[in-house]
């Protein structure tokens, strides 16, 4: 799905800033209506941003159900003619619209856009009302999958996932105008001829420009980042040549501009430019290659989540971490557990940031809910994770795929993490699942993230992913302490995952973290043990040559639900959660770029 832009024939309106919002505790809402009238008894609620944390008490922290947020904005009088578009860029976990009193769209899942086409219910110059109704619940048919236990104190959400379940309109909403006859949709497939480590490559761009309405033709032409052409074609599909190619690289975001023109006549009807970085990947044997060159990994699991407002995208935010990223010499992140926000990833794909992208397929194993407090019987049956549960979890693997495919910084597809896979039934549940994300991705690896609990002897996955990624917990949730014992079963561990022959990941390792507590002991819990741990592991990694990558787990504290086996949230950030650098944040600076931080050797 396109995102909303400004061109020479497109406008938009952000709907940020503050909605009236009111929580459904009662879930009477749908039924009275409350779309069709102001919404009353409603508080401010900025968007975008998670409420569950905006205001004290438990009430909306807790809350499970449907909330509303309702807000007015006047359709810009020069749309006229045009077709009028109201896109959300993300709702959690699943929204109903309505403008006026006419319902637009509902959308399932938390993390990934959806639209309507409201032309018919808008006027240039008219104020409109727009109402979303946004239900948090998790169930055994959502991604990620939950329960919703009735009480006699009312309802309670569990989920097996260990992140605080943040809701409400995370991401911008826009209202924007695009022609009638328009770009719907554009798939840009990067390449180079022959080696792509010689010094002078020529690279290509196979594109496909789906157009709505009836259109004469379409030409598009590429632009280098000065705005110089360097190739041009006519036609809804072709393949562009760009000799001496600028590459992107790890580290350097270099993109050229798609600028794609649905003509009417000799008029140009619709202008719509697409972000192309032209880079290969590619995995052989143990390798991970991009533009043909080897890449190590270093960076890590991420979450969206920040004080006050938990999921919310902030753009302070989002350039403060990716700032903490370059300090620590960090090339990479994985979109743990869910995809991201689109201004995320844009910003990946304008500095070089590598990006293992993730579906919100999280929560699917019972040891792990076991630990987090949540006891389940069996995970894959036709009662818990089964056939309306896979349906949505490939619904998410197509938006995802749909949203984020042109990214020169995605160089991997994660569609689930952690989930069992050592059972006959787990296998059967995502066979379909990796068929359906190589028929849409023809070129770049896939994967998911292995369990600790499903090593390498009982895995039944592994055979269907091109790249090895495992979380492992030595050291902390098993041999707790022991930092010996830890080392050696890791690394005996790993020996057996490279009979696989293909490249293996860390994607998660740490240890729960308390900032400000030392101990000379070596104590668990305590700064030393953290570093200690991270060094025990890099001792490791250093000795396996298949080994392509570390992602410590993780960048930061972050939020999750309570319980007896977390204090105030996951605290196995390198930085707090409001990104102070623990002593481990200094101990990868200097191992990923050699300096300390001073940005002395
Ligand atoms: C994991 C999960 C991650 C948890 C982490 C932990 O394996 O993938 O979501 O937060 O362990 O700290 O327990």
């Amino acid at each position: 799905m396109l995102r909303p832009q400004d061109s020479a024939t497109r406008e938009r309106r952000s709907l940020e800033g503050l909605w009236r919002f009111r929580p459904d505790a009662d879930g009477v809402g749908r039924q009275e209506r409350w779309y069709a009238r102001p919404l009353a008894d409603a508080i401010d609620m900025p968007v975008p941003a998670s409420y569950n944390d905006i205001v004290p008490g438990r009430e909306l922290h807790d809350h499970v159900g449907d909330v509303w947020y309702q807000t007015t904005t006047r359709v810009p009088r020069g749309w006229a003619g045009q077709r009028v578009v109201l896109r959300f860029d993300s709702a959690t976990h699943a929204a109903t619209v309505f403008v006026g009193e006419t319902e637009v769209v509902s959308h399932e899942g938390g993390y990934t856009p959806f639209e309507a086409d409201v032309t018919e219910l808008v006027a240039p110059g008219e104020e409109i009302r727009i109402t979303a109704v946004v239900d948090n619940r998790l169930t055994w048919e959502t991604i990620p999958p939950g329960i919703v236990e009735r009480t006699p104190h009312g309802p309670r959400q569990k989920y097996m996932h260990d992140f605080f379940n943040y809701a409400g309109l995370h991401r911008p909403v826009w209202l924007y105008a695009t022609p009638a006859v328009h770009v719907d949709d554009i798939t840009v497939v990067p390449g180079v001829q022959g080696d792509p480590t010689a010094e002078h490559v020529t690279g290509t761009v196979g594109y496909a420009v789906a157009v709505a309405g009836e259109s004469p033709g379409v030409r598009v032409r590429l632009l280098d980042a000065d705005g110089g052409e360097v190739a041009r074609a006519d036609g809804a599909t072709g393949t562009l040549e760009v000799p001496d190619v600028h590459l992107w690289q790890p580290g350097e975001g270099y993109q050229y501009d798609l600028v794609v023109e649905v003509l009417d006549g000799q008029t140009v009807a619709d202008v719509y430019v697409q972000k192309v970085g032209v880079r290969t990947v590619e995995v052989r044997g143990t390798q991970f290659l991009i533009n043909g060159r080897p890449f190590y990994f270093r960076g890590f699991g991420m979450h969206e989540d920040h004080l006050t407002r938990g999921k919310g995208h902030d753009d302070a935010e989002m350039v403060h971490d990716f700032a903490l990223l370059e300090w620590i010499g960090a090339n990479s992140l994985r979109t743990s557990h869910y995809p991201y926000a689109e201004e995320v990833m844009d910003y990946a794909d304008a500095h070089g940031i590598v990006v293992i992208d993730e579906t919100a397929a999280v929560g699917m194993n019972a040891s792990v809910a076991a630990v987090l407090g949540t006891k389940i019987e069996q995970v894959f049956s036709e009662q818990t994770v089964g056939s309306k549960a896979q349906a949505a979890h490939a619904q998410a693997i197509r938006e995802l795929y749909e949203r984020d495919k042109n990214r020169p910084s995605v160089v991997l597809w994660s569609i689930a993490n952690e989930p069992e896979s050592h059972t006959p039934e787990s296998e059967e549940y995502f066979k379909p699942l990796f068929a359906l994300i190589r028929e849409l991705e023809k070129h770049r690896p896939v994967g998911f993230v292995n369990v600790m609990y499903s090593k390498a002897d009982v895995d039944r996955l592994a055979k269907y992913g091109d790249v090895i990624m495992v979380n492992r917990y030595y050291g902390w949730y098993t041999d707790p302490g022991d930092l010996a014992a830890a080392e050696a079963a890791l690394e005996d561990e790993l020996r057996e995952w490279e009979s696989h022959g293909k490249p293996i990941l860390m994607t998660e390792y740490g240890a729960d973290t308390v900032a400000g507590l030392h101990d000379l002991t070596g104590a668990m819990w305590s700064e030393e043990y953290q570093g200690e741990l991270l060094q025990m592991y890099h001792r490791v990694f250093d000795r396996v040559d298949a080994f392509q990558g570390e992602h410590v787990w993780n960048f930061a504290d972050f939020q999750t639900s309570r319980g007896i086996v977390r204090v105030d949230g996951n605290k196995k950030g390198a930085f707090t959660r409001d990104r102070r650098p623990k002593a481990a944040a200094h101990l990868l600076r200097r191992r990923w770029t050699g300096r300390d931080w001073l940005g002395q050797d």
